[in-house]
């Protein structure tokens, strides 16, 4: 028995910002797809570092690597090369077939890094005037926490009383590609969109929708920048989410799981023409690309694939999805999802999903709602058929009680 949960809660709260709103758990150990509390109370963990942990916690050969390297160098700054960068690129290169990579740390900052980047690509390759270009992004969106990035959010709580915000940025409904082709101009640079909405209750997009997207942007001569970064590297049960559309993005951006949640790591992948146009002092980061990220990220990339976790993620979110449908409860108002992304939306009678991630909590399974009425669910990919039995037995136990 540890120190009790209230403890570590209250002593958080007195140094903390309160700029989150945790769940009364204290996690002190993860192993594959379980986290421990303080107590020793075992979860399954339902959502995986927003999708970081795709891998499972603590996954040994990640740990290894970090370790050996944590051993050998850790930072050079990218004023010197290390050892590690070059197979680090050569590993995505292959496995996405992108042609040019910028390794930064956050998903934000990648994000950014596409910004700076197609709009440089739109002024010295597209001949947009200069301070001109135009980025189209959707309602609804969830891109980071940047000042730029959530100066194109719709969501109250992201931008209030955080600006003034740089221009440049027009907003689309997502899903509908006619607005899109209405919405390009002549000074349009890019299509920034998330393949399925995380943060807005896991969206999945009407069937057809990227295909014309595609077509819409190779015709506007645009950008298409896929913001991967959590529905990438395996989690709706391919490597990118793009492949069920059978497209190909300009722009693709990683983060999250690209480390399996061992260190902060994302990167820009890109055709030579965008990423093409930085020179040298343009764009940096201290972090960005050092040997230690590089070490852990291709150990990240090496398990995803060599341990069969994307088909796995395939396989078991599909046996997921159909056992959510197959719950009967009338607080349940849609199941959606793709692979292991999932998403339960209650009936706002139902009352706040919140409540219903507490019953969950007790019943031994860590979720996260969204939205007030959408309970998330994001098993790392290497979760098993037996206990994605036992999680659709407790949720199905949860949900049939009305907890308003
Ligand atoms: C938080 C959501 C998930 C992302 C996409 C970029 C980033 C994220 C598609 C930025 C980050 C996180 C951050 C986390 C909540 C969370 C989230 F609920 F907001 F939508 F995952 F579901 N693009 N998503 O989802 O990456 O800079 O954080 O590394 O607490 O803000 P980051």
């Amino acid at each position: 028995m540890g120190r009790p949960v209230s403890d570590f809660i209250a002593r958080e709260a007195r140094f903390g910002a309160q700029n989150y709103e945790p769940l009364a758990v204290v996690l002190s150990r993860g192993e594959g797809v379980f986290v421990w509390d303080t107590q020793g109370n075992r979860y399954l963990d339902c959502l995986s570092a927003y999708s970081a942990v795709n891998q499972g916690h603590c996954h040994p050969k990640i740990l290894a690597a970090m370790v050996e390297q944590a051993g050998k160098l850790t930072l050079t700054s990218r004023a010197f090369h290390n050892d590690q960068l070059a197979p680090f690129y050569e590993q995505i290169a292959e496995l996405t077939g992108s042609h040019k990579i910028l390794p930064m740390n956050s998903g934000a900052e990648a994000v950014e890094s596409a910004i700076k980047s197609v709009r440089k690509w739109g002024y010295e390759v597209k001949g947009v005037p200069d301070g001109q270009a135009e980025i189209i992004v959707c309602a609804d969106n969830f891109h980071g926490r940047t000042l730029g990035i959530i100066g194109f959010s719709t969501d109250a709580a992201a931008r209030e009383h955080f600006g003034p915000f740089a221009p440049g940025f027009r907003i689309i409904p997502f899903g509908n590609a006619k607005a899109l082709e209405e919405a390009i101009t002549p000074n349009t640079v890019a299509f920034l969109v998330e393949p399925i909405q995380g943060e807005a209750g896991v969206i999945v997009p009407p069937p057809g929708y990227f295909a014309n997207v595609r077509e819409l942007c190779t015709a506007h001569d645009v950008m298409l920048i896929l913001d991967e970064i959590q529905t990438g590297l395996g989690r709706t049960g391919k490597l990118l989410a793009e492949q069920h559309d059978d497209i190909e993005a300009d722009v693709t951006l990683l983060g999250k799981a690209l480390s399996g949640g061992f260190y902060p790591v994302s990167a820009v992948l890109s055709n030579n023409a965008v990423l093409g146009t930085l020179r040298p002092g343009q764009h940096g980061s201290t972090f960005g690309g050092n040997p230690l990220a590089c070490a852990v990220a291709r150990a990240a990339l090496r398990v995803l694939v060599e341990e069969g976790m994307i088909e796995n993620a395939a396989v078991q979110g599909a046996r997921f999805l159909d056992g959510l449908r197959s719950i009967r409860s009338n607080v349940i108002r849609e199941v959606r999802g793709r692979g292991l992304m999932l998403a339960v939306e209650l009936h706002p009678q139902a009352g706040e999903a919140r409540r219903y991630c507490q019953a969950l909590q007790s019943k031994g399974i860590l979720a996260k709602d969204t939205h007030g009425h959408t309970i998330r669910i994001a098993p790392a990919l290497v979760i098993t058929s037996d206990q994605v039995d036992w999680a659709l037995e407790q949720i199905g136990a949860t949900l049939s009680r009305d907890l308003s």
